[in-house]
């Protein structure tokens, strides 16, 4: 699309994540389509690594019915990782540095050998090197948690912190796995790894293709968030939370008051 201001619109998405003030939705006003806002988005994380922050991964999005009902968009999408984004696990987040933060449950896989592009993933087993349970902190930079797709793209799908579990073989089968998301000891929500396109192994067939489309190209160290596999809750002052996946075990984070 001609006349966008890829960077201009990456420096409001920039400034309200960085002062953790919600803007209003732009995609209306400024005519972003789904390729300008992947656009916008590349021009946003280049914000961060010009600061010095590294590329260090892919997550995915709105790869499960239970996500895609909360924010009512229904396409997957991907988004851009940064070392800055991770938190250790068991690690305090400051939820006063976000604007409506929420968590959620996910599988994180560690990239080893990935096939060419456009080939699909022959053997996952030799393309992902571990599995691991992870909670992923999204903070939507509009107003109300609401946007449209090109919105959501732009705005590096919400992308704002991630904790990764301890890493595992990849096992047998990931993909009927119970996934609980618990608040402060108690269940916040269920869901099991099917919820992730039927099988989270999908999740990462489709990121090779979709971020194919606009040149990226994932390799071997990245990390790869599959996508939740339930809604995500609001992250209170105060909270412990923990992500529970059967067989995998679990990762936790801690919200400062
Ligand atoms: C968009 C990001 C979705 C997921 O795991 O489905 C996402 C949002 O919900 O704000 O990260
Ligand atoms: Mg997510």
């Amino acid at each position: 699309m001609i006349g966008v201001d890829t960077l201009g619109v990456a420096a409001k998405l920039g400034e309200a994540a960085d002062t953790a003030t919600a803007i209003p939705q732009l995609a209306d006003e400024v005519g972003l389509d789904v390729p300008t806002a992947y656009g916008v988005q590349a021009a946003l994380v280049q914000r961060r690594l010009d600061r010095g922050e590294r590329l260090i991964g892919l997550k995915m999005g709105l790869t499960s019915r239970a996500k895609m009902a909360q924010v009512g968009v229904d396409e997957v999408i991907w988004g851009r990782l940064t070392d800055a984004m991770r938190v250790p696990d068991g690690g305090v987040v400051d939820p006063s540095a976000y604007i409506h933060p929420r968590v959620e449950p996910e599988v994180a896989f560690l990239l080893d050998r990935l096939p060419e592009p456009g080939e699909p993933v022959g053997d996952f087993a030799s393309a992902v090197r571990a599995v691991a349970p992870a909670i992923e902190l999204i903070d939507s930079r509009y107003a109300d948690f609401r946007f449209s797709l090109p919105d959501v793209i732009a705005d590096n799908t919400s992308a704002a912190a991630f904790v990764i579990g301890p890493w595992s073989p990849v096992p047998a089968g990931l993909d009927n796995l119970g996934v609980l998301l618990e608040v402060d000891g108690r269940v916040a929500q269920v869901g099991s790894t099917a919820a992730i396109l039927g099988d989270p192994r999908r999740a990462l067939d489709e990121g090779i293709r979709l971020a194919g489309r606009h040149g990226v190209r994932l390799e071997s160290g990245w990390v790869f968030l599959a996508g939740a596999a339930t809604a995500a809750v609001p992250l209170r002052p105060g909270a412990h939370v923990r992500a529970v996946v059967e067989k995998l075990g679990t990762a936790s984070l801690r919200a400062s008051e």
